[in-house]
């Protein structure tokens, strides 16, 4: 909890300009100082409210930060930074000194869900300060210089690298303390043998599609993502910029991964062809806990705790490759998947309806991996993050797979 929090405020403590904290950076998104305020009403509401039967210390901000009690659009109201901090701070005292009086394994996997909470909540706050700051800290995105009519039929050419994966059986899925409901039961899936990227697509080659009008040529798209792509006047990924060939590409929504996977003769891997390459061992034929194998998450795996302020180029962390030879598999960007987002059998919804289960909607994609914010104990080979197919998440990229 200690750790959790102080990396928190190791974001709150970079919010130098007021108009970043309350200012919605997006429409689909509340402000920065929301966030942290959630953080806080959560808590509160869980392990105060509901656990300890206290009332709530601070009806005053019942409305304003829950989950469900304001449009996002009404969020901007907000008590100035330091209060904040100070609601943070009172309500984690108190949970400290709730904790003093029950035994430590009481109601354990809600305690821990609350990092969770927190730590996604962290890292969509750091999702937004890089919005708000992107026009200041890169150059005017160029643009595309290509005909706006469709082109002929091209022979696409990756040079993105696969390796094989083998097929069969395999458990998907966790139950350790920290999984949420989303990630439980394990349960048996069987998966065909398949090639996947080594690495997520790069801009280098992501710029190839642009290049090839792949944004004005309806047969590589879906006809939902067609339909997307006229409506916004979608020509690029969102904030594109090609200053590092190798870095991979980011901002793009899953229609365009999907679409881009279409242009090279690929397609988005399955959630579970994505957890058998992060897992499986094929000389052993075991699970392993991590992509590496059962090494403590490091520094040298990947990219992510927002230890390098962004993303780095693909395959520089050659620690965290799995068996099969992917790398970047965890941190980095989240990737797409082609798999919406639906409950595994014997799912239970964990601590409320409105975390995982609301979003069963079939409008919603799963994507995998974490990012370079995910915080160390959210990056996990089962996770699974969920955002609607139209969505330019400026975190997300993603790498193709083949069947055999
Ligand atoms: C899993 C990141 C999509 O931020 O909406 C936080 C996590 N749910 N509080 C989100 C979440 C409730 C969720 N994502
Ligand atoms: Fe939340």
């Amino acid at each position: 909890m200690l750790a959790c929090r102080a990396s928190t405020l190791r974001l709150a403590q970079d919010l130098a300009a007021v108009k970043e904290f309350r200012r919605q950076a997006h429409p689909d998104f509340s402000p920065i100082g929301w966030h942290l305020g959630h953080i806080a009403f959560t808590e509160s509401l869980w392990l105060l409210e509901r656990l300890q039967r206290s009332p709530c210390p601070y009806p005053q901000y019942q409305k304003l930060f829950a989950a469900d009690g304001l449009p996002k659009a009404e969020r901007e109201n907000l008590p100035d930074l330091p209060t904040i901090l100070a609601y943070m701070a009172d309500i984690r005292d108190r949970t400290l000194a709730f904790l003093d009086q029950v035994p430590l394994g009481h109601q354990l996997r809600l305690w821990r869900w609350l990092l969770q909470h927190e730590s996604q909540h962290v890292e969509t706050a750091t999702y937004l300060l890089t919005l708000h700051r992107w026009p200041q800290t890169h150059a005017q995105a160029p643009t595309e210089v290509f005909p706006s009519s469709p082109l002929p039929v091209l022979e696409a050419a990756s040079t993105t690298e696969m390796v094989f994966v083998p097929g069969g059986e395999f458990v998907m899925g966790g139950d350790s303390i920290d999984t949420l409901d989303n990630e439980r039961s394990p349960h048996s899936v069987e998966v065909e043998d398949f090639w996947i990227d080594r690495t997520p697509v790069t801009v280098e080659e992501y710029a190839k599609f642009i290049a090839a009008g792949g944004y004005h040529n309806s047969q590589w798209w879906h006809p939902e993502g067609w339909i997307w792509r006229h409506r916004y006047d979608i020509t690029q990924p969102l904030y594109w910029q090609n200053d590092e060939p190798q870095a991979p590409v980011c901002g793009v929504s899953w229609y365009e991964a999907d679409a881009y996977a279409c242009f090279v003769g690929k397609r988005l891997p399955t959630e579970a062809q994505w957890e058998r390459a992060a897992r499986w061992h094929p000389g052993t034929q075991t699970l392993q806990s991590w992509p590496w194998g059962e090494d403590a998450v490091s520094d040298r795996h990947g990219n992510f705790d927002s230890r390098h302020g962004g993303v780095t180029p693909v395959g520089q962390f050659a620690a965290g490759r799995s068996p099969t030879g992917c790398d970047d598999l965890l941190g980095n960007v989240w990737e797409w998947t082609n798999t919406w987002f639906d409950c595994y059998p014997g799912f239970e919804a964990f601590p409320y309806r409105e975390y995982s289960q609301v979003y069963f909607d079939r409008a919603h994609r799963v994507l995998r991996g974490g990012s370079w914010a995910t915080r160390p104990w959210v990056l996990r080979p089962t996770f699974r993050n969920w955002y609607q197919p139209g969505v330019q998440q400026v975190f997300a990229g993603f790498r193709c797979a083949l069947s055999a």
